[in-house]
């Protein structure tokens, strides 16, 4: 079609120009663009009054030492934004306050003439902090104007997580730290840690050297082997916990254990010809000697003695999935018993519901169609995992390289957003998996959890009833620069409008 001059148009056009010249005889204030309060997970409710409040250069911090972990990660973004800390600054007040509705992760954050963030935890001003970063531009300037506004907001679930597989290829400390700070700026707060697997023990074990020495060194084909220390692991734990998150360690029994059975040749059955490392990415084929339980129980005592001794976690995952033995659901049983026994709560993959275990074990569903009913019927609450929502080694796109036997179109951006977790009406919340198979250094990690980690955060936080695609694609597209700032190499996702970046896979 031709463009044809229309001067209806252009008229408008004039009129306009005129209006927007008038603008400038109006008042500074009425000046100032509210910027877009572009914050993910969506916060429960926002209230905007006109204008802006700006920073100058400084900010009067009071915080009366009643929240040291939400004040350390104040301080680290105004070092990163060089705003001073001066009496005569914007006052900027962290106030623990007594109010039930807000839970025990809730806050509030009010900008009018100051910067008000209240919330009854430590948690929860952590969760007010990071609010402000987001409002905050990712990058160091000369001023600042933050939209005057006022937000109560509480999340939906206490379970906001993602599952790392860092058995079948290891990541550095460093990249998990790194990884950390990324998920406390969407209030992500569970890093569930799949240790163990066939094709690599990564935790150290004093009582079994063997386990990192030899497991330690094993890695599926084209994956990185490695290990960590306790000392790394108990350095990463408090990490961890400073910026709000939990880490919960799995040690994946009584199946996906060739790693143990390669390092402890005792731990199989006798008949088993197999005992050396495996580099494959078949599952299901090891297994505990279940017939010997004077050797697996003792192994298992000691080796989750030690892992409670290092993780402070209230759950402690013993993995259960993919394995078939008539002695299975006994040794859930016993597993999980055991976890009790040390004062914590076993969680489960989705097949070790069948087991007798106490209903405050957690369940952990992964796959969408497992009928789930009977353990919720025995009252166990769930994490939920649903494959074609979740599995995020799964593409961001079809025809991308790794798995896809749950879901051969990829799990998209928006496939992601659309998982509903409400009929799940006993669930603690919401946690993503990236298995490692095909995911075999620090980039392709990136690119595998974000921008689709986002998503879950928005899931896992946001009213179900008020969030929706569209409003968090307009959201997170700006806060695209805060994923440069901290060196993410994501997934150059064409609904963002960031298909130009890299495709760093
Ligand atoms: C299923 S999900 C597994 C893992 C694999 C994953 C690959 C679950 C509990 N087990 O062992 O790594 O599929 O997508």
């Amino acid at each position: 079609m031709r463009l044809q001059f229309r001067p209806g148009i252009v008229l408008s056009c004039m009129a306009l120009a005129v209006l927007a010249g008038c603008a400038h005889r109006r008042p500074a204030v009425a000046m100032e663009p509210t910027p877009v309060a572009h914050i993910v997970p969506l916060p429960g409710a926002l209230q905007a009054a006109p204008g802006v409040l700006r920073i100058s250069s400084a900010v009067a911090v009071e915080d009366a030492g009643a929240a040291p972990m939400a004040r350390r990660a104040l301080d680290e973004l105004l070092a990163a934004l060089h705003i001073a800390s001066a009496d005569a600054g914007t006052p900027l007040r962290l106030q623990r306050v007594d109010d039930p509705a807000l839970g025990e992760e809730g806050y509030r954050l009010l900008v009018d003439d100051a910067i008000h963030l209240s919330a009854r935890t430590d948690a929860g001003l952590l969760h007010a902090v990071q609010t402000l970063r987001q409002l905050l531009p990712a990058r160091a300037g000369t001023d600042y104007r933050l939209p005057r506004l006022a937000i109560t907001d509480v999340p939906a679930y206490r379970w906001r997580g993602l599952s790392l597989d860092v058995a079948r290829s290891f990541l550095p400390v460093d990249y998990l730290e790194r990884h950390i700070d990324r998920m406390a700026l969407f209030k992500l707060n569970r890093l569930h840690l799949h240790l163990t697997d066939d094709q690599g023990w990564r935790i150290e074990i004093k009582r079994y050297p063997r386990l990192v020495e030899i497991g330690g060194a094993s890695a599926v084909q084209g994956g990185r082997a490695g290990y960590y220390t306790q000392a790394q692991l108990r350095h990463l734990v408090a990490y961890a916990q400073a910026r709000g998150v939990t880490l919960v360690p799995e040690i994946d029994m009584p199946g996906h254990v060739q790693a143990a059975l390669a390092s402890y040749n005792a731990l199989a059955c006798d008949d088993v010809a197999n005992r050396g490392t495996y580099a494959g990415v078949e599952v299901g084929f090891s297994v505990l000697c279940l017939d010997k339980p004077e050797v697996v129980y003792p192994f298992v005592r000691d080796v989750l003695e030690e892992v409670a001794a290092i993780f402070p976690s209230n759950e402690i995952h013993i993995g259960g999935d993919e394995i078939r033995h008539p002695l299975y659901a006994d040794f859930v049983a016993r597993t999980a018993a055991m976890v009790d026994a040390m004062g914590r709560t076993p969680v489960v993959w989705e097949e070790g519901s069948v087991a007798a275990m106490k209903p405050t074990a957690l369940v952990q569903l992964w796959n969408d169609g497992y009928a789930i009913e009977a353990a919720v019927a025995r009252g166990h609450r769930l994490i939920l995992s649903p494959c074609s929502y979740l599995y995020i080694d799964h593409g961001n796109r079809a025809g991308q390289p790794g798995a896809d036997w749950c879901r051969a179109e990829g799990v998209p951006l928006a496939r992601v957003y659309a998982f509903d977790p409400t009929p799940y009406r006993t669930a603690v919340g919401v946690e993503a998996a990236l298995w490692s198979e095909f995911v075999h250094t620090d980039a392709a990690a990136d690119a595998r959890l974000w921008p689709r980690l986002a998503a879950v955060a928005e899931v896992a936080w946001s009213p179900a009833t008020q969030r929706g695609y569209p409003g968090f694609v307009r959201r997170m597209a700006e806060l695209r620069a805060h994923l440069d700032a901290l060196g993410v190499h994501y997934y150059p996702e064409p609904d963002l409008g960031w298909g130009d970046a890299a495709d760093t896979r």
